[in-house]
């Protein structure tokens, strides 16, 4: 991790002197965003702060049973209404629009670890070699000597496993590992946030994941496996666009693969891809998210683009 001394010393002071603050989490959180916004609501109300969380989504169903905590819609509140934002997580999923409209006043802060992030803050805490964001904010309050209780590790604990598939990505470090260790050690339940989140798959869920298999298809010159889900395809099997999420990593782990592709229809026309590949493949999605206007780690990005999705032979092509 990089040094972040003088940044979180500075998020000290922020939140020293501001009264209310708000969180804001990436649309269609997943996992990550969702537990650093939690842990950090938790944190900030123990200091008697005012404390909203804003998405342009709503709390996750698999976490409702983790936390009482609801998120609020931007529109709904009063941005000019607060001392402090600080947004966790992919932060041009959603914050970009918001941040231009902040008076000058408010203290601004962004806690990510991806690595294309262009947008800046008054403070700003990025290092894409975190496994989460959840990762770093747990570096924070280590660093302030802050008491971590059992909530706060349960919500930083669902950011760490999210977003290293359950020790299972190669972003699990050493690091990831003596925090996680921590973390339980501070009563984060393992198996209750995996039972929740992972180990609860809805029957919507699973025949959507059946389409998805069954239309699956591998290049042989280039290792890509490919699918595709229409929004026919959600809507058939009840499922949400949320399910879609383990697709392109469960296609990843078919041998003699190199790297999966998910293109999904979403509203208006728009068509998101979603691309995984693995350490020892030896690729860096990322590259090909870039040439659609997308971005993301090495091993797992996105893009979206306008057009229709067509059948070729070895795949499946956007028109
Ligand atoms: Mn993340």
């Amino acid at each position: 991790m990089k040094n972040f001394t003088t940044e979180f010393k500075t998020l000290s002071y922020v939140i020293q002197k501001s009264q209310r603050i708000l969180l804001f989490a990436h649309s269609g959180p997943d996992g990550d965003t969702a537990g650093s916004v939690l842990a950090m609501k938790e944190y900030l109300t123990s200091l008697k702060k005012t404390v909203d969380i804003a998405c342009n989504d709503p709390l996750p169903t698999f976490l409702e049973s983790l936390t009482d905590y609801t998120f609020e819609i931007p529109t709904k509140l009063d941005l000019k209404n607060y001392d402090a934002v600080i947004a966790c997580d992919s932060v041009e999923r959603g914050f970009q629009a918001i941040l231009p409209t902040l008076p000058e006043k408010t203290a601004t802060v962004i806690i990510d670890h991806h690595p294309d992030i262009t947008i800046s803050a008054d403070v700003v805490i990025l290092d894409a070699t975190s496994s989460s964001a959840c990762e770093l904010i747990y570096e924070y309050l280590s660093s302030q000597n802050i008491h971590i209780t059992k909530n706060i590790a349960t919500y930083l604990m669902i950011g760490v496993l999210s977003d290293t598939g359950n020790f299972q990505h190669s972003n699990t470090s050493t690091r990831v590992l003596e925090i996680s260790s921590d973390l339980m050690k501070k009563g984060a339940s393992f198996s209750k946030i995996i039972q929740a989140s992972f180990a609860n798959k809805k029957l919507s869920t699973l025949k959507l994941w059946g389409i998805a298999f069954e239309k699956a298809k591998i290049n042989p010159k280039n290792g890509l496996i490919t699918t595709v889900l229409t929004q026919q395809d959600v809507e058939q099997c009840h499922a949400s666009t949320e399910d879609i999420g383990q697709v392109a990593s469960i296609l990843n782990t078919v041998p003699g693969t190199k790297f999966s592709l998910v293109l999904s229809e979403r509203d208006h026309g728009i068509i998101k891809g979603s691309l995984r590949s693995e350490q020892y493949k030896g690729v860096d999605v990322s590259q090909i998210a870039h040439l659609f206007g997308g971005g993301g780690h090495k091993l797992a990005s996105g893009f979206e683009v306008k057009g229709q999705i067509k059948e070729t032979e070895t795949g499946w092509e956007i028109v």
